[in-house]
C-alpha cells in the first residue's frame, strides 16, 4: 500500500498581491499530485488548508482545486485545516463543497447534542473511511480546543490494521507558533494509531516515524523560505518507510539581502552580484544613517535583480544613535519602530511597547520590577488565550449540524 501525504497549499494566495504567486501555489499543488499519480499511490491526504482563505473564493482559484482534483484517478482524504474553515461559526466550507463533488472526502466528526461522534463515511459525512488495507480518521482544525477535542475524539479510533490519525495542528517544539500541543497527547494511542498525518506547521518534520508533518508547498510568509517543503510519499507492506520528496517541482526562491547602504553605484555593484537564476522575491533591507532615495533604491533593484517581487525595508536605526537633535518623542517613536521591527524579522508578536518598559526599568536600575511587568504580560496573554477559550467553547456548543445544508435535497 502507498499514499501521499500533502498539507498547507494554500491555493489563491496572491501573496504580496502577486498573481504570479498565486500561480506558484496552483501549479505546486498540480505537481505534487501528478507525481503522486506518477507513483501509483492508493490515495493521497491533504492534512488542511488546502484552500488559502475560507470565504472569499473566486473561480479561478476553485478551478485549480477542482481540476487538479477531477483528474486523480485514486481517492483524496482531507480534512479543514484553520484556512478552510472557521471552527463552528461557518456550516458548510469550501472542502464540504468539493466533497459534495465527490472530489474529496472531507472527514470530521458529527456533533449530536453536544456529544462527539465518529462514524464511518457515508458518501456525505464522517469521519473515517476505510481505503485499500488502511483506515483513515480525520478531525478538522479546531483552534483552542484542539486538546480538548482530541482526547473525545482519539479514544474512538479502534486501531485494526494499518490506522492513520489526519488532522491540522501543531505539535510543540517544532516552531515556536500558538497553539501547538505536546506530542505526548498523540504517543499515549501509538498501540492503535500507525501514522499521525499533520499539517499546519510550514516545516518538514517527522517524530519517532510516527507523527509526520510535511511543510507548506510554497512559502507563505518570508520566514519559511528556508524550510524544507515538500510531500511525503509513503508505503507500508508490513513495515513502514517513507519518503519526504520536493524533486517534481521547484518552490519560488526568496532571497533576503542585508546591506548597509554607502552610495548608489557601490550599491548598484552589490546588488549585481546577487542576482539569481529566475525571477525571485526579494526582501532588500537597507540600514543606514542618512536619508536614502527610495525610489531611486528601487530602480536600482529592479534593474539588476529583475524580481518577481520586490521589498525593500530602510532601517534607519544606525541614525537613532545620532539623532541627538531630536525631541523625546519622536526619538521614542523611532525606538519603538525599530524594536517592532525586529521582533517582527524574528515572527514574534508586536510586543514593542512592553519591551520599551522593560528596557527603561534596566537603565533605571529597578531590576526588582522586572519579574512584576514579565508576570504581567503572561498573564495578559494567558487571560487572552483563556477569553479565546470560552468563546470558541460558547461557538461550539451553539453549533449546528452540516448536515443541515443537505435539507435543499431532501426537502423535495
Ligand atoms: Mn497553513
Amino acid at each position: 500500500m502507498r499514499f501521499a501525504h500533502l498539507a498547507d497549499v494554500h491555493l489563491g494566495y496572491r501573496q504580496y498581491g502577486s498573481e504570479e504567486r498565486a500561480l506558484d501555489f496552483a501549479q505546486a499543488f498540480k505537481k505534487a499530485v501528478e507525481f503522486a499519480e506518477e507513483q501509483n499511490v492508493d490515495f493521497m491526504l491533504i492534512a488542511g488548508d488546502l484552500f488559502h482563505k475560507k470565504s472569499e473564493m473566486d473561480p479561478v482559484t476553485l478551478a485549480q482545486a477542482t481540476v487538479v482534483l477531477e483528474r486523480t484517478g485514486c481517492q483524496v482524504i482531507a480534512v479543514e485545516g484553520n484556512h478552510d474553515s472557521t471552527y463552528f461559526r461557518e456550516r458548510f466550507t469550501w472542502m464540504d463543497y468539493l466533497s459534495s463533488q465527490g472530489l474529496v472526502v472531507n472527514l470530521k466528526p458529527s456533533f449530536a447534542g453536544g456529544e462527539m461522534e465518529v462514524e464511518e463515511w457515508d458518501g456525505r459525512s464522517g469521519a473515517y473511511i476505510d481505503v485499500g488495507d488502511a483506515r483513515v480518521y480525520g478531525l478538522k482544525y479546531y483552534g483552542m480546543l484542539t486538546e480538548k477535542i482530541l482526547d473525545s475524539y482519539l479514544p474512538h479510533v479502534v486501531g485494526d490494521g494499518f490506522t492513520i490519525f489526519m488532522s491540522h495542528f501543531g505539535v510543540e517544539g517544532y516552531m515556536n507558533i500558538y497553539g501547538c500541543i505536546n506530542s505526548e497527547r498523540l504517543h499515549v494511542h501509538r498501540e492503535r494509531i500507525d501514522y499521525v498525518a499533520l499539517g499546519h506547521i510550514h516545516k518538514k518534520y517527522v517524530e519517532d516515524d510516527f507523527i509526520f508533518n510535511p511543510g507548506s508547498l510554497e512559502s507563505c510568509d518570508l520566514n519559511e523560505y528556508r524550510f524544507e517543503k515538500g510531500i511525503f510519499l509513503v508505503e507500508y507492506d508490513g513495515e513502514l518507510s517513507y519518503r519526504h520528496v520536493s524533486s517534481f517541482y521547484r518552490p519560488r526562491v526568496f532571497r533576503v539581502i542585508e546591506l548597509n547602504f554607502e552610495d548608489y553605484s557601490s550599491l548598484r555593484e552589490r546588488l549585481l552580484r546577487e542576482r539569481g537564476e529566475g525571477k525571485e522575491v526579494v526582501h532588500l533591507r537597507i540600514s543606514t544613517d542618512r536619508n536614502i532615495d527610495r525610489e531611486k533604491i528601487e530602480g536600482i533593484a529592479r534593474e539588476t535583480l529583475n524580481p518577481l517581487v520586490l521589498r525593500v525595508e530602510v532601517d534607519y536605526s544606525r541614525g537613532v544613535l545620532q539623532a541627538t537633535n531630536l525631541s523625546v518623542s519622536s526619538r521614542k517613536e523611532i525606538e519603538r519602530s525599530v524594536i517592532s521591527a525586529i521582533l517582527k524579522g524574528f515572527g514574534y508578536e508586536d510586543i514593542a511597547e512592553e519591551v520599551l518598559r522593560l528596557k527603561e526599568l534596566f537603565v533605571e536600575g529597578r531590576i526588582e520590577a522586572v519579574d512584576d511587568i514579565v508576570t504581567a504580560i503572561i498573564s495578559e496573554k494567558v487571560e487572552e488565550a483563556r477569553e479565546e477559550l470560552k468563546r470558541e467553547e460558547r461557538e461550539f456548543e451553539t453549533a449546528e449540524d452540516g448536515e443541515e445544508e443537505w435539507r435543499w435535497w431532501e426537502a423535495g
